[in-house]
């Protein structure tokens, strides 16, 4: 049997079709200086230096032939789809919806709303709006998931102990095999992103598994 090596143990991969990469929200306005996230006070820096080994990811699934899904965070125009909690939900000068440096904040079609130019789908790869953290919550990810009887997930993305761990924590829930990939998630907080590997993989892997791109690639083969 192929496996990833991995922590807590190696990472079993399935004998036939049932693996995709899933990157979550590597949208501009998270990821370049100007955008939401460094609006918000946060250092970007940590969040580009991955960009190189999604890159990586992106394309050796390209060349394998097996399915992509990008996710990004956003609302509808009219917001309806942002709960109040979530609106009001903080202390920062800008508020979703509102005019930033991007276009609206985290509203879908804006450019700040786009993945990052390196990671742009390409026909036939799925991209998925997500109103929440986690990309199952009123989502289509795990009917398109099912529909291609995938079973196992190479996760990747930003910020890995928000978006990229709650999704990890449904996808588990749903009997995903997950691997998140260590040096393909990042963190503006980088004790945080430390600290979700740690959770993830803790009490046999709990959550799922971790391991570097290095590992997942030579897996892969
Ligand atoms: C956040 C995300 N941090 N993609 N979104 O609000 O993790």
């Amino acid at each position: 049997m192929a496996v990833i090596t991995a922590l807590p143990y190696d990472y079993p991969l399935p004998t036939q079709s049932g693996l995709a990469l899933l990157i979550i929200d590597m949208q501009r306005d998270f990821l370049e200086p100007g955008g939401f996230g460094s609006v918000l006070g946060n250092d970007v820096t940590p969040l580009q230096a991955i960009v190189p080994t999604v890159v990586r990811l992106q394309q050796a699934f390209r060349q394998l032939g097996l399915p992509i899904f990008q996710t990004v965070e956003g609302h509808r125009p009219d917001l309806a789809d942002c709960p109040p909690s979530k609106y009001q939900r903080g202390q920062a000068s800008l508020k979703i919806g509102d005019p930033g440096p991007m276009g609206r904040i985290l509203v879908l079609g804006e450019p700040g709303n786009a993945i990052i130019p390196d990671l742009e789908p390409q026909p036939g790869e799925t991209v998925i709006p997500k109103p929440g953290k986690g990309a199952f919550y009123n989502t289509n990810l795990e009917f398109l998931l099912k529909t291609q009887n995938i079973s196992h997930l190479i996760v990747a993305g930003v910020t890995t102990e928000v978006c990229v761990q709650t999704t990890l924590r449904e996808a588990n829930d749903r009997g995903y095999e997950c691997l998140l990939v260590e040096d393909a998630t990042a963190s503006y907080f980088p004790e945080f992103k430390q600290a979700t590997l740690a959770m993830v993989r803790a009490q046999g892997g709990i959550v799922g598994w971790t391991a570097g791109a290095e590992q997942v690639l030579a897996g892969l083969g």
